[in-house]
């Protein structure tokens, strides 16, 4: 069952990010075994659509909660589930925005559009797969946010989506190292999110991630059409602990860092 819901996630996110799909096909072109690492998705901490409610189709699926994490400097709280038993299934890493935190303005913003349709798009199970669903966003309205945080315009545009898939470089043979992978992308001209420093993370942490800067997409808004950052790929490698279990967490310094991956920027 959960091989059925990230085959539908990868289709929506390579349709949508193009280099997505180029990335994967230079690895299999090298005869890499493609390993998805775990996906990631943002929400509002909104009761009708937090971190609770976009859990469900993974709880469904028999994925369990486990790692619990505090961004404060972001507004943000994360959680992520594991699978128990499935070799091979992706981890999920699900974060929510804590509107509470943030100026009256942008709290404003952001409930009207929540507000703007019924219950039932986000009580959905399919809500994963539903992108945004509050209509032709207002550019006025994302650089608003944007003031205040780069997450909740993304999100106010992006919606319900996987903003990443991630490559298990544990599977990888010829590219069997964070700075091989690294290389690898850059040679092939993507472009790495170096806030924090190329590679996050490292041996000793148990957990070296790194990432591409967002695709910039064209997206229709309400004054017209504009150029923002969508969606990103990811690469982590995950080291063995003092008992030989591979970590199997997040850490929050990594994460704080990843987050920006699809941070608006001039083209
Ligand atoms: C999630 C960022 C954190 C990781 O692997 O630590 C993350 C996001 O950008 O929504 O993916
Ligand atoms: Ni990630």
């Amino acid at each position: 069952m959960q091989q059925e819901i990230f085959h539908r996630l990868w289709k929506e996110y390579a349709k949508q990010n193009p280099s997505a799909q180029a990335i994967l096909d230079l690895f299999i072109k090298e005869n890499e075994q493609v390993v998805n690492d775990h996906v990631a998705f943002r929400t509002f901490d909104d009761p009708r659509m937090n971190i609770k409610v976009l859990a469900k189709r993974f709880i469904k699926a028999g994925y369990e909660f486990k790692g619990e994490y505090v961004f404060e400097d972001k507004h943000l709280k994360a959680v992520h589930l594991e699978h128990p038993s499935e070799e091979n299934a992706p981890k999920v890493f699900i974060s929510e925005l804590i509107l509470s935190e943030f100026s009256e303005e942008f709290q404003k913003t952001v409930k009207r559009r929540l507000n703007s349709v019924g219950n039932a798009y986000y009580a959905d199970p399919e809500v994963i797969h539903k992108g945004s669903v509050w209509g032709k966003p207002s550019y006025v309205d994302y650089q608003l946010l944007r003031k205040e945080s780069e997450y909740a315009a993304w999100l106010y545009v992006h919606g319900f989506r996987v903003n990443h898939f991630t490559l298990s470089i544990n599977a990888l043979q010829k590219y069997n190292s964070i700075e091989k992978v690294n290389q690898f992308i850059k040679d092939n001209g993507f472009e790495m999110n170096t806030s924090g420093g190329e590679i996050k993370g490292t041996p000793e942490k148990l957990l070296q991630q790194s990432s591409t800067l967002s695709d910039i997409i064209k997206v229709e808004f309400e004054e017209g059409v504009y150029e923002i950052p969508a969606c990103f790929y990811e690469f982590a490698i995950r080291y063995p602990d003092e008992n030989g279990q591979l970590f199997s967490s997040f850490i929050a310094d990594n994460a704080n860092k990843i987050f920006e991956s699809s941070n608006f920027r001039e083209k």
